[in-house]
Parts: C-alpha cells; sequence; structure tokens
C-alpha cells in the first residue's frame, strides 16, 4: 500500500504535506510524514516493519512500550541532576487505537515520533562524537539494568549468538549455489578460509554464558553509530532509537556493535577496503564516556570480555553479510547482488585490524575499566 495513505492512518492533527523515505536502515523500510495544520506542524517516523525478519512485530510494540516506559519513569526520578535532556521515541497510536496498521497486503505497519532537533550520523564526526555515542549506550544500559531481562520478549530468536550464525553458514555453504559460487571464485574462497580460522573464537561469549561468567540482560541490539541521535543545540547525544531488537541479551554485543560501526571512519558501505581501520582515539573517547554510566552494573567478568566482545561482534556481521550473499541475499536489503559480498570483506577487514590491534585496544580498555 502507498505509504501517504498509510501515514493517514495514525493519529496526528493536520494534514499530510509530505512523505519521503529517510535513514539507511538494512532491513525496514523508514519514511518521514510532516502533517500541517493552521498552526503548527507535526513529524512522525512511518515504517513498515520486515516481516520476514521479525514473524511477531507485535512483540516489538509491546517491547518498546514497556522498555520506554520504565526508561520515562526512571528519567523522571532523576531529572532534577539531569545534564542533558533524555528524549525517548514513542508510539503513535493508529486512528482505531492500535499501536500498528495491518496493510490489504498483510504488511506490518507503525509510526513513532520523531526525536526533536537531533540527527544520527553513518559515520564519526570526532572524537567528543564518539564520547557522546558512549555516553547514550552507558545511560541506555544503566537504565534498564534494573529491569528483568525476561520482562522483554523475544522477537528474534538466536539474534546475536555467532554460534547459531555459524550454523546458517554451513547450512547455506553446502548448496549446490554456494558451492558452485566458491569454485568460480578466489574472493568467496579467501571469506571462507577467514570464516575456517576464527570458528573456534565464534562460540567465547556463548560459553562465558554457559559456564555462568556472564548473565543475560537487557540489551539494546543494534546500538550502532546511526541509532544514537545528536542534539542539533548543544552537540550532546540525546537518544538511542530503533528498539526493535531489545531483548534478553549479553550486554558484550552492545558495546561491541557500537565500537565496531564506530571506529571504522570509512562506513559498512566502504568500497575502498584499504581504508577500513580500527580507530583507536574515538575508541578511547567512547569508552570514557561509557565507563561514567556503565561504573554502576559492569562486574569484573563483563571486563574480561570486552575486548573479545569488539572483535566477536565485527566477525559475527561479516559472517551473516557472507551467509545472505551465499543465500541470496533475503535477509539484507541490497542494491546490487554483490552489495552483501562488499559488507562482508570491510567487517573481516575491520575485523582484522582489531586483531592487529588487540594489545592497544586491551589497553585502553584497561585504563578505563580495570583488567581486561
Ligand atoms: C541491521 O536495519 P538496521 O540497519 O537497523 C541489522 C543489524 C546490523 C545492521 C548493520 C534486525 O540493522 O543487526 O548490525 O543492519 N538488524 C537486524 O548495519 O538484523
Ligand atoms: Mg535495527
Amino acid at each position: 500500500m502507498n505509504p501517504a495513505k498509510i501515514a493517514e492512518q495514525f493519529e496526528v492533527s493536520g494534514q499530510l504535506a509530505s512523505i519521503r523515505p529517510t535513514g539507511s536502515g538494512n532491513v525496514n523500510d523508514t519514511y518521514l510524514a510532516v502533517f500541517r495544520t493552521h498552526f503548527s506542524e507535526e513529524r512522525i517516523i512511518v515504517q513498515r516493519v520486515n516481516s520476514h525478519v521479525f514473524a511477531q512485530p507485535e512483540w516489538i510494540m509491546e517491547n518498546m512500550s514497556i522498555l520506554t516506559n520504565h526508561c520515562h519513569k526512571q528519567l523522571q526520578s532523576e531529572s532534577a541532576t539531569a545534564d542533558r535532556i533524555w528524549q525517548l521515541p514513542r508510539i503513535v497510536p493508529c486512528r482505531d487505537g492500535q499501536d500498528f496498521f495491518r496493510d490489504g497486503q498483510g504488511d506490518f505497519w507503525r509510526a513513532l515520533t520523531l526525536i526533536a532537533s537531533a540527527k544520527s550520523y553513518d559515520v564519526a564526526q570526532s572524537a567528543e562524537h564518539a564520547f557522546e555515542i558512549g555516553t547514550v549506550l552507558g545511560q541506555f544500559h544503566r537504565l534498564v539494568s534494573g529491569m528483568n531481562p525476561l520482562s522483554l520478549r523475544d522477537t528474534l530468536p538466536g539474534f546475536h549468538e555467532t554460534p547459531k550464525y555459524l550454523e546458517l553458514y554451513d547450512a547455506v555453504i553446502q548448496t549446490p549455489a554456494a558451492k558452485e559460487l566458491a569454485e568460480s571464485s578466489m574472493e568467496v574462497r579467501n571469506l571462507q578460509r577467514f570464516v575456517e580460522e576464527r570458528r573456534e573464537f565464534a562460540s567465547v561469549l556463548q560459553d562465558a554464558l554457559d559456564h555462568g561468567e556472564l548473565e543475560l540482560r537487557l540489551i539494546h541490539g543494534d546500538p550502532k553509530i546511526s541509532n544514537v541521535m545528536i542534539d542539533d543545540d548543544t552537540g550532546k547525544g540525546t537518544a538511542i532509537i530503533d528498539l526493535d531488537t531489545a531483548k534478553p541479551g549479553l550486554i558484550h554485543y552492545d558495546f561491541g556493535d557500537a565500537l565496531r560501526s564506530l571506529c571504522n571512519r570509512s562506513g559498512e558501505e566502504t568500497g575502498e577496503l584499504g581504508k577500513v581501520v580500527f580507530d583507536l582515539d574515538l575508541c578511547e573517547a567512547f569508552v570514557r564516556g561509557y565507563i561514567a554510566y556503565a561504573r554502576d552494573f559492569l562486574t569484573d567478568n563483563d571486563k574480561k570480555y570486552l575486548y573479545d566482545s569488539i572483535r566477536l561482534i565485527t566477525f559475527e556481521l561479516g559472517l551473516r553479510f557472507f551467509q545472505d550473499y551465499l543465500a541470496d541475499n533475503r535477509y539484507f536489503k541490497v542494491k546490487t547482488p554483490e552489495q552483501n559480498l562488499q559488507r562482508a570483506k570491510v567487517q573481516f577487514r575491520l575485523c582484522e585490524s582489531i586483531e592487529t590491534r588487540r594489545r592497544q585496544i586491551k589497553e585502553v580498555l584497561e585504563q578505563a575499566f580495570g583488567d581486561c
């Protein structure tokens, strides 16, 4: 169904003035809709949730209400000491009162308020920007640290369990189409070797969870740089958006994901592999921002796995892109058939850079957190 018709289903006053695609998401389709009355303007985000990825999109909305209500209450009780304004996205209900709209084709649509006067960026702008990303993730983790992890539903089973992605990869690599690709492409064979050399490492966090060293908490699931909103007026982080993957998990995946996306100044979509490196200055600034809030909840065992988390999530995302390429690009949206292959090469190159800088990264972490 046409997005303009969809936008009109939501409870917003005024008349739809415009609607256009926005954001750089790899999974959902996102639009910015502008409504005007004689006296004012309201902007909302309208999204078609990818129901191929999220089998129960209703759960995302339930989770979002629970999570934002909790954070809102907590922030209200602390507002006297706040050094900045924290914002949260809010669900805009449909005219019939529901939190979402299903169109004639069965597609799932929802609308959210826009974070006021703020922007997000696909690549780091400065060390101050990195500090703000760390601050926002630390604050998010602190805010949800008092919640029972099981108070949210698992919207995406297996998400960020690296061994599960290896299983999917192992299944696809056996298919005739993937075998043919491997035979004809040296590049594909190189990536296969890269995966094999790290197969053992893939279970490092799940093993720590199984052994009771790490515990399940609530996580954001996708705290990449472009999901952190920076206030236009103050330059401070003001919100973390895209709460679709908030669920019980290991906060290490969040920590690693924020750093992998932030510290690659070339961005996820670069064609220039030679320029992909893990930037230590940005890492240091992020960690300074994160620790201010994380001191309250990080345990000694948590600290032990921080370096591994950065390396692992980068490997995991590369593996997910590679697997999807071999499986005919069914998960991540692509503009060309080779895009997921290129994305995989970028993450694997970044993973190598993280491995090369292991000692320096550990030094940064140790300075901030103690033994890591
Ligand atoms: C996807 O759609 P988007 O851009 O919010 C993916 C993340 C990846 C990210 C990489 C549900 O997020 O896990 O880290 O792409 N989300 C899902 O850019 O798979
Ligand atoms: Mg996302």
